[in-house]
């Protein structure tokens, strides 16, 4: 790996997403605790953006680092590997958890019921995010979900019953995992007669949002390392209920074809 100047030929940076993102923290992290990474800049835009970068430089075969994370379909479309971190900086697998508003069991104990029930696989996570990524919008891939998933959902909504239109408002980051889960909880709550919203928003808002009760709940938050310091700031004040799909990692992303193993191969 010593003959490729990578760094140089990527201007010694990382191509990041959203700033807010827990993984753009934890590469930012990387970059003060590697002597490899001297240097070098994580470079924030957005998850859209790093995909499309990341397509770029496969059809040329250019080097590129990435902030990455799985489940997500890029690991489908393209050979893709994590660089290895010796020193643990992106921790070890995760898990996603779901997070409510105080009072929420009270107000609606349905709704309560099915997020407190609702835990699925990366499997079926990944069959949402392709059907969106063939263009389908989140809604009617989520209704697909549902559809062909009705054991599933059934296990979900144990013990909960029809309402009649009470509104409800799930908050969420347009990450792709989170587009998915989030929609999918969603359709299965507006199929029981909830009358859901689903709002798109900064990380930190969501999770301040959930803390504040200005909304009602949450799948998308990432423990415990990505969104560790979220999560102590406003634990006293939202709901945990555990995990909705457990083994997911965040790391630095690189196609197959780099000549680099190790995020300790990289050279300042
Ligand atoms: N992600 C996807 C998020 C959590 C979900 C890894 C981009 C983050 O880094 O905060």
């Amino acid at each position: 790996s010593g003959s490729t100047n990578y760094g140089e030929k990527m201007d010694y940076q990382i191509t990041g997403i959203e700033a807010g993102a827990g993984v753009v923290g934890a590469a930012e992290t990387a970059v003060e605790t590697y002597d490899s990474l001297a240097g070098w800049e994580v470079a924030t835009s957005s998850s859209g953006a790093m995909t499309t970068a990341l397509g770029e430089a496969i059809d040329n075969e250019e080097p590129i680092i990435v902030t990455g994370w799985s489940p997500h379909w890029k690991f489908q479309q393209y050979d893709l590997k994590y660089l290895e971190d010796p020193e643990n900086v992106f921790g070890d697998a995760e898990n996603i958890k779901t997070m409510v508003r105080q009072g929420l069991e009270e107000d609606m104990p349905n709704a309560y019921t099915v997020l407190d029930q609702f835990q699925w696989d990366e499997e079926s996570m990944n069959s949402v995010m392709l059907n969106i990524q063939d263009g389908a919008s989140p809604e009617e891939a989520a209704a697909s979900f549902v559809e062909e998933n009705q054991d599933m959902v059934s296990s979900w909504k144990e013990g909960a019953e029809q309402v009649d239109g009470k509104e409800i408002e799930l908050v969420y980051v347009e990450w792709e995992t989170e587009v998915a889960s989030t929609h999918v909880v969603g359709e299965v709550l507006s199929n029981m007669g909830f009358e859901v919203t689903t709002t798109p928003l900064d990380n930190a808002v969501m999770w301040q949002s959930i803390a504040g009760g200005e909304a009602d709940g949450m799948v998308a938050a990432w423990l415990p390392l990505t969104h560790g310091d979220l999560y102590e700031e406003h634990k006293d004040n939202l709901v945990d209920l555990g995990n909705n799909l457990e083994g997911v990692r965040t790391g630095l992303v690189v196609p197959e074809y780099m000549d680099v193993n190790s995020i300790e191969d990289l050279t300042p």
